[in-house]
């Protein structure tokens, strides 16, 4: 649902009288609404009401950006603003980023399109909008300071040039950029090509998303801005599993998705049942003779990746990034690792008091999830989401790909659980088990032992730490 509010209104007075100073006077002459859109749900593809046509994206839990064609230019109007977003359910954060949104919905125009957009500024420091990947006038690249002055809280600027690429891109501000990407502020472009190219294919299903990250305490509401490493909320566009929507697909439709990394870490992103192929990067589409068949594909930081395959195996495939800490929500930097800790002494003493007393976090993490670990308000907790059969003990960056024969054509909408021919589900072995085999030789290697230790030694793998913070650290070279 769009609510459209005037811009001068929305933008007060004062900041219209400012902003009308900053612009040029055609511009004046008819300055486009800005469309906002509060709502978290991911809103259908917008089929383009005029210009050349294609076939639109769909942003998971997000919206593509309504234009006006005004003299054969399209126009939009994106405002900087605080938001607040929910990132899961009972779970809201209050972030910086565009028309109501962070992450800022996509813009979606056509290769040749002349492209002009009004950039508001109703954040209360400088910003400016870079084009991520663009070809386009130096002037028109974003860069305060160095292409262009900054936009002051209350002024509007505009951009203007030509998609003269077709590709996935995104868009950013390059003004105190580590401040307003930590708060949220970003969002996808995507150029659909003019005509037939023969390397972007016609696909059935072509679905969109930024991976973003953000440092929230537990129980706060607003993200650290100074955080460079120990980021402990792993999104898709702004939301966490369970959060996160399916991505919902019909039996044999070829399937693109379109991924953009602005986050401080690769990700690399992982799809189950499935084999997938890189077609294009940021910097274009990639030559067939170069394209080779993967399951899972690593974004680095300010990349994009699409991927394309065919959906030909029925049921609900997991998709998700496979460092295992960014499938988690939430992990407070100072939790301790409990695992091997006997707190049989403890614990029996403290159930004479509270008979169903238990530990957390003994025997792993999953307890955590499953029990529902008292936290403070505000937070997500760590590890949720309920399957069918259970616990599906993720969160962060997860979320499902289902693949139905009942789904109808262009219908994006959640078919719900897989229900499972019979006889095709794993299950519980009651028979009689034999002796499983097992190899008991040391190991031999491959060079003699200079010395060997006094005694030997035995070590137990302990679990890490405290979630993202401590393993991204572990990455430095
Ligand atoms: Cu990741």
């Amino acid at each position: 649902m769009n609510t459209r509010r005037h811009f001068f209104q929305s933008a007060g007075i004062a900041g219209g009288a400012l902003a009308a100073a900053a612009i040029s006077r055609v511009a004046m002459a008819a300055l486009p609404e800005p469309v906002i859109q509060s709502l978290p749900d991911t809103m259908a593809p917008l089929v383009p009401p005029n210009g050349r046509p294609y076939r639109p994206v769909l942003t998971l839990n997000g919206w593509t950006l309504p234009w006006c064609m005004r003299d054969g230019v399209k126009e939009f109007h994106l405002v900087a603003e605080p938001v607040v977003r929910e990132m899961a359910p009972g779970f809201k954060a209050h972030l910086w980023g565009y028309n109501g949104q962070s992450p800022g919905p996509t813009i979606e125009v056509v290769e040749g399109d002349r492209v002009r957009i009004y950039v508001t500024n109703k954040l209360p420091e400088h910003t400016s909008v870079h084009w991520h990947g663009q070809r386009l006038p130096n002037g028109m690249d974003g860069v305060s300071g160095l292409t262009q002055p900054s936009i002051k809280p209350g002024k509007t600027f505009v951009y203007e040039f030509v998609a003269r690429r077709p590709g996935t891109f995104m868009y950013h501000p390059h003004a105190d950029e580590m401040t307003q990407m930590a708060m949220g502020m970003m969002g996808m472009w995507v150029t659909h090509p003019k005509a037939a190219h023969p390397l972007i294919d016609e696909v059935d299903r072509d679905i969109c998303f930024l991976l973003n990250a953000y440092d929230i305490d537990p129980g706060s509401y607003t993200p650290q801005i100074m955080t460079m490493l120990e980021f402990n909320i792993w999104s898709w566009n702004s939301r966490v599993f369970p959060g996160i929507d399916s991505l919902n697909v019909r039996y044999g439709d070829k399937v693109r998705i379109r991924m953009g990394n602005l986050t401080m870490t690769n990700h690399p992103i992982h799809i189950h049942g499935h084999e997938f192929q890189v077609t294009g990067t940021d910097g274009g589409p990639v030559p067939r003779s170069a394209r080779w068949s993967e399951v899972t594909t690593d974004i680095a930081v300010g990349q994009m990746r699409q991927i394309e395959f065919v959906a030909d195996e029925e049921g609900d495939w997991a998709f998700h990034c496979h460092k295992s800490h960014h499938t988690m929500n939430a992990m407070g930097h100072k939790i301790p690792t409990l695992i091997g800790v006997d707190h049989s002494g403890l614990a029996g003493r403290i159930r004479q008091l509270i008979p169903d007393y238990m530990v957390m976090g003994e025997r792993g993490m999953a307890d955590m999830g499953e029990m529902e670990m008292p936290l403070p308000d505000n937070t997500s907790p760590m590890m949720t989401g309920e399957g069918p059969f259970g616990g599906v003990e993720m969160g962060g960056m997860f979320s499902v790909l289902k693949v139905r024969k009942e789904q109808k054509p262009g219908d994006y909408s959640n078919p719900g659980w897989y229900r499972h021919p019979p006889g095709s589900v794993a299950y519980e072995w009651t028979g009689a088990l034999a002796e499983p085999a097992r190899s008991l030789a040391a190991g031999k290697s491959a060079m003699p032992v200079q010395a060997m230790p006094q005694g030997e030694v035995e070590v137990q793998v302990r679990k890490p730490q405290s979630g993202g913070a401590k393993l991204d650290k572990g990455h430095h070279h």
